[in-house]
């Protein structure tokens, strides 16, 4: 893993102290440009600094790259930090809060004296904040309503920070002497959408032990050895995260990972069956008296107890106990003795092993922006980002006309991106390029063009993005209209939410799974690690109904491509297989899907 996300994030922090300070606009916008190019480097930063080609780097002038290699000699900037300096810490931990920006906390700040978060949710709670401009009841309301819930989620980080984290200290253990195995458990191993701290297992004798220690002091994100025995060991890294790392021998790894990976909720019930056949579970095997009969792996003590193996995601005690219990015994041509309401939308259809949703899986992500709107990469990039990956579709899909902040398209300009969208379709070979359209579902779930200009897509993507606070009834109301719309493909990031960041809309998704199950649309499990919207359990709910899923990365660079996984792993959390999401399907299937509704729809009409 490289660090530019790290740089990246000390930029966008200077771009808030200049702002907050007043400093000329050109200056803190500079500034942020800095920091979205680092974001966006496919290069890491490191390396093109030392190699002097940083300075060459389109957006990143030869002041910041002398910044930037400041900042890996010494760990700081100087000049950042004099900045920084000048406004109390606690204004600038106030921004972290959804809803204040630079305006309000400077408004705050000097206006209204606050200069901490305790001081501010005080002041909010007990409605002693004196009056100031532009600081409405509402506006308040929601501040504090936002400081709660990212206070509630403030222990726990996104997976978009944990997985490549993980995945680094696992690639330096791996060639360690000694180590046979690394492998990353508890909720990261599950694909949760955060984690509160991340565990990982080696396999080594515990002799191993002081040459593990000593590549995990040494590794560059690790800031604080908190313990280090002979089978454990934890450290602190820069962002705060804490890793437990167990050294197990090769008897019990898959006892080992069985227990790490959890989830509590599923080891507890899948401990009192082994208790149930007379065996005895625990992280070190599976004992039947003194005698370990299973442990080396997972798929072992999972037979032994007459389970089938299902993926970590799936392990959350929500039904997949029976499920693994009916699969086992498909496997075993006997009748599944299951009756688990929870497992009857799966009909008679109880797979002997179940069939993993794998990221190789995805034929096509069809939801991508680019500059047209508020992309930072040119269509023919895109198309070419998504060749390389091997895609047989994809669909581009810039914001429409009301998205005014993200550049959206009015009707003209959106005529011309079809044309120049199917113009290049026709130079591309092995890859359908879908002319499409992220088009806004307005609050009163009305779409932001009209149906003749509608037709004319190829592809439609229709998401919420403003009024995401209106009531869950309206928002239950919006989402219906929407999914009943004939000429929509798919809802895109349903509820607008931001992992602890923005609550979104809250919906009673039953209803609005319903509506799409009878519109024959699909919907989206936005891939982007910031939304995971769909998230798990509401995915779940339209794998049960049978509504498609479409994994879709909402790209905006070629890069965030990459994100792909979060949503595949979001996927097996809601237990789907593969045929459950839409983009899997090969394009003749999509396009016969697509037909078979706006043709009904036109039937209906015409009655
Ligand atoms: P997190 O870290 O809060 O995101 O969630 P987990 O699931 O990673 O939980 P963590 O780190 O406390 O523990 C890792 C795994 O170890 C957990 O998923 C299951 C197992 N485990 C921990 N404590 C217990 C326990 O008291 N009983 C059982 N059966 N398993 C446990
Ligand atoms: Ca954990
Ligand atoms: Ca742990
Ligand atoms: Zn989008």
């Amino acid at each position: 893993m490289n660090r530019n996300r790290e740089i990246a994030a000390l930029f966008n922090q200077a771009a808030d102290v200049l702002a907050l300070l007043e400093e000329n606009a050109f200056r803190v916008l500079g500034m942020r440009k800095v920091g979205r190019v680092l974001e966006e480097l496919p290069e890491d930063a490191a390396v093109l600094a030392t190699s002097g080609r940083l300075e060459e780097t389109p957006g990143i002038g030869r002041h910041s790259a002398e910044r930037i290699r400041e900042y890996l000699r010494t760990g700081h900037i100087c000049e950042f930090e004099q900045w920084a300096s000048q406004i109390p810490a606690g204004v600038l931990q106030m921004m972290a809060i959804s809803s204040v920006g630079v305006k309000t906390a400077h408004l705050l700040w000097r206006e209204g004296g606050i200069t901490s978060i305790e001081a501010l949710q005080k002041a909010l709670q007990t409605d002693t904040l004196p009056e100031l401009k532009g600081l409405g009841t509402k506006k308040k309301l929601r501040i504090l309503q936002n400081l709660e819930f990212m206070q509630a989620g403030a222990q726990r980080i996104g997976i978009g920070w944990a997985l490549p984290l993980a995945k680094e200290y696992c690639q330096r253990l791996e060639p360690v002497a000694g180590v046979s195995q690394v492998q990353y458990c508890g909720s990261l191993r599950r694909g949760k959408e955060t984690v509160g701290d991340i565990d990982i297992l080696i396999c080594a004798e515990a002799s191993v032990a002081p040459a593990i220690a000593k590549t995990l002091e040494n590794h560059p994100q690790t800031t604080e050895i908190l313990a280090a025995g002979a089978t454990k060991i934890s450290l602190r890294t820069k962002i705060g995260l804490q890793l437990d790392f167990r050294i197990v021998p090769a008897a019990s790894w898959g006892a080992a990972l069985q227990y790490f990976t959890g989830s509590k909720e599923h080891n507890v019930r899948v401990r009192e069956l082994a208790v149930k056949k007379g065996y005895k579970l625990n992280e070190w095997g599976l004992f039947q008296g003194q005698n370990r009969i299973a442990g080396e792996t997972e798929e072992g003590i999972y037979d032994v107890l007459e389970l089938a193996w299902l993926p970590p995601e799936m392990r959350e005690d929500k039904g997949e106990v029976e499920l693994a219990a009916a699969m086992f015994r498909v496997r075993q041509q006997r009748a599944p003795d299951w009756a688990d309401p929870r497992l009857e939308f799966l009909g008679r259809n109880i797979p002997p092993l179940w069939p993993t949703l794998e990221a190789t899986d995805i034929r096509g992500d069809l939801h991508l922006h680019t500059t047209a709107s508020d992309g930072t990469a040119s269509l023919e990039d895109m198309v070419a980002a998504a060749k390389r990956r091997g895609y047989q579709y994809i669909a581009i899909t810039d914001h429409s006309k009301s998205q005014i902040q993200a550049n959206g398209l009015k009707v003209p300009r959106l005529l011309e991106h079809i044309a120049a969208i199917a113009a290049l379709a026709k130079t591309v070979k092995g890859m359908t390029v879908l002319a499409g359209s992220e088009v806004d579902i307005l609050a009163d779930g009305s779409l932001d063009y009209p149906d003749d200009v509608l037709e004319q897509l190829d592809w439609v993507v229709a998401s919420p993005h403003s009024a995401l606070t209106q009531e869950a009834e309206a928002a239950t109301d919006r989402l219906i209209r929407a999914a009943s719309h004939p000429l929509v493909d798919v809802l895109g990031h349903p509820t607008g939410r931001l992992i602890a960041g923005r609550r979104g809309l809250e919906p009673e998704m039953g209803r609005v799974v319903s509506a799409a199950a009878r519109g024959g649309v699909a919907i989206e499990i936005n891939a982007n690690e910031m939304r995971l919207d769909l998230r798990d359990a509401h995915a779940h709910l339209a794998v049960q109904t049978g509504v498609p899923l479409c994994i879709n990365t909402d790209a905006h660079s070629a890069e965030q491509m990459d994100q792909l996984i979060y949503g595949i792993l979001t996927a097996r959390r809601a237990w789907a297989q593969p045929e459950n999401v839409l983009n899997t399907w090969p394009i003749e299937k999509i396009r016969q899907w697509q037909r078979q509704r706006r043709c009904e729809s036109k039937a209906a009409k015409s009655v």
